[in-house]
């Protein structure tokens, strides 16, 4: 079994209803189990500043997929979703990132795993502590990482 971590954003449309079908349509998926999902938080946007407020949240998933294609079913939900593919970190209804894995490394530009800025995004490192605080990336805790972020205060939980 692989333990794949994923961050997930969206900043259009209703945008909890939409994180919440995505839960739901990863829960159906038969080839892999959600183990766990984070509360909801508000984010301002990261990188592409002219855009709305996000809600981004994170969940890990326990499957035999290989990051390609649990990178797939991400896709295929952000397609179902609505997901219409415009500029680089702009808005979107739904974004599904693969961030990390325990055991899963891939370094092609379909998929990179680490993300390569996962230590770098306040929105997808707090909601992640919630679900992994013990979780350590490049063998460091989320926390070390926190540290170094000028952010994180402007990160506030919507949901238990
Ligand atoms: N790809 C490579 N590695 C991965 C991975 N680990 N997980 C490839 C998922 N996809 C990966 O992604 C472009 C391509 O990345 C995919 O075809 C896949 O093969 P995309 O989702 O189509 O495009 P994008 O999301 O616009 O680009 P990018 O660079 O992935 O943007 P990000 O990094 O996702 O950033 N601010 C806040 N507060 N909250 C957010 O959620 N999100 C972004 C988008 C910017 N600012 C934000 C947020
Ligand atoms: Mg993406």
């Amino acid at each position: 079994m692989h333990k794949y971590y994923l961050s997930l954003g969206a900043n259009l449309g209703y945008r909890e209803q939409t994180l919440h079908q995505a839960i739901m349509l990863l829960r159906d998926n038969t080839s892999l189990c959600v183990t766990a999902v984070s509360s909801f938080y508000e984010t301002p946007p990261w990188g592409k500043l002219d855009q709305p407020a996000f809600i981004n949240m994170a969940c890990i998933v326990e499957t035999n997929l290989s990051g390609v294609s649990l990178l797939t079913v991400c896709q295929e939900i952000e397609q179902k979703l609505g997901r219409v593919r415009h500029e680089k970190w702009g808005a979107r209804t739904i974004d599904i990132d693969i961030v990390y894995s325990d055991d899963v490394v891939s370094h092609t530009d379909r998929l990179e795993i680490p993300h390569p800025y996962i230590t770098q995004r306040a929105f997808v490192l707090v909601p992640l502590q919630e679900i992994a605080p013990a979780l350590q990336i490049q063998d460091k805790p989320i926390s070390y990482w926190l540290q170094q972020l000028p952010d994180v205060q402007s990160i506030t939980k919507t949901t238990d």
